[in-house]
């Protein structure tokens, strides 16, 4: 059989072709992957053309001898759908895990997306983290969840609960939340190791100012997920431009019937975060004051944040706190009441203008451990593709 006669390869291409449609791969942003099944080599590994191996800058020894489908580097979502055999290509990993060959597509000497160490890796990952279930690697970047990046503190469980808020359907989307990773340098292999860190506790990984990263055992399931983040984001970016606080959100109790109710097995680090809900306070503000108590050495911006000037010509945007630049002054700061270690409080509704500006603690708590079927029980002592033990 031909690959582009088969449901997985026309799965994929409609994937890539609606998360296209959906504005969340601009250019040639973005990438996706498939762990092929055995009977799905088998059916198309006659029209195979086999190129030579190249080596993988790490070592991926459980996914030897797979075959994935894999987005081509530098190609456009937009076109996939139109050229498939040159957007996308078929790539085998060898005995050893350490190379991979081309076997279809490619065409004209095309690669694997830049991300393959990232795709490679994380497979791994979640191949053993769900018993072999995981099968779809799926990389976008739609807006709202990166201008969520732009707003929000550096922690997963308040990113999480405040999602979680926007739509009934999130939590039940993802059950784990959200992890959230530091900023990394598109295509490196910190980005792969770090996303891959993340994706032990869970399937969706946000990568700050850039996109989100998830996996899922199904087409359908990865690319759910990336619409339901999104949806979530963008729910909660139309809300907060209206610039008053929110009068009502999903509850902590909400949730935990919604838990019970369908087993959903929401974690307490992420049902006991405090959603981000207040109101706009003037950043400007809220950055001068970070500075004054801050020590040099702490008090530089974050990579990637505004400088004082182009805060200085936003009027209104949202609170955040200023978790990472200045914690142990922030928590001292703190009422002792609302410092507790597995809680992270946002700051309380106040109304603009009237009320001094508060510090935000914003403590992240460890991680804890998933409650889903995890790698412990599987063989490899490789964690990230990169033998730790
Ligand atoms: O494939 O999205 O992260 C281009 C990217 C890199
Ligand atoms: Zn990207």
């Amino acid at each position: 059989m031909k690959v582009l006669d088969t449901d997985f390869a026309r799965d994929f291409i409609r994937m890539c072709n609606d998360g296209w449609s959906f504005g969340w791969h601009e250019a040639n942003g973005g990438n996706a992957s498939y762990r092929m099944r055995q009977a799905e080599v088998n059916e198309v590994k006659s029209g195979f053309r086999i190129r030579s191996w190249e080596r993988i800058d790490t070592e991926v020894p459980t996914l030897a001898g797979e075959c994935f489908l894999i987005t081509a580097s530098g190609s456009h979502f937009r076109n996939i759908a139109h050229d498939p055999k040159r957007t996308l290509g078929i790539i085998e990993v060898d005995r050893t895990g350490t190379a991979w060959r081309p076997c279809w597509g490619f065409k004209d000497g095309g690669r694997p997306t830049s991300e393959l160490v990232a795709h490679l890796i994380n497979h791994e990952v979640r191949k053993a983290a769900t018993k072999g279930a995981s099968r779809v690697i799926y990389h976008a970047h739609p807006a709202n969840i990166a201008a969520m990046t732009c707003v929000m503190p550096a922690d997963p469980a308040v990113f999480t609960r405040t999602l979680w808020a926007q739509l009934a359907e999130c939590a039940m989307v993802i059950p784990h939340g959200v992890e959230l990773i530091p900023w990394e340098v598109p295509g490196s292999l910190g980005l792969a190791i770090e996303s891959a860190k993340a994706m032990e506790h869970t399937n969706a990984v946000i990568w700050p100012h850039h996109g989100l990263f998830v996996s899922g055992d199904t087409l359908d399931e990865a690319f759910g997920i990336m619409q339901t983040v999104d949806k979530a984001a963008e729910i909660y970016l139309k809300a907060r431009a209206c610039g008053t606080a929110n009068t009502s959100s999903i509850s902590n109790d909400d949730l935990s019937a919604f838990s019970r109710e369908y087993d959903l097995g929401l974690s307490r680090r992420n049902l006991h975060a405090e959603p981000l809900l207040d109101l706009p306070v003037r950043v400007i503000e809220r950055v001068e004051r970070v500075q004054e108590t801050a020590p040099a050495e702490t008090s530089k911006p974050q990579a990637g944040a505004p400088s004082s000037e182009v805060l200085a010509s936003m009027p209104w945007t949202f609170s955040f706190p200023a978790a990472s630049a200045q914690p142990v002054e922030l928590a001292e700061a703190m009422p002792a009441s609302a410092q507790s270690a597995d809680t992270v409080v946002a700051q309380p509704v106040q109304p603009m203008e009237a009320a001094p500006m508060q510090p935000v603690q914003s403590a992240r708590p460890a991680v804890q451990p998933a409650t889903q079927p995890t790698a412990q029980s599987a063989e490899p002592v490789y964690r990230f593709g990169m033998r730790l033990r």
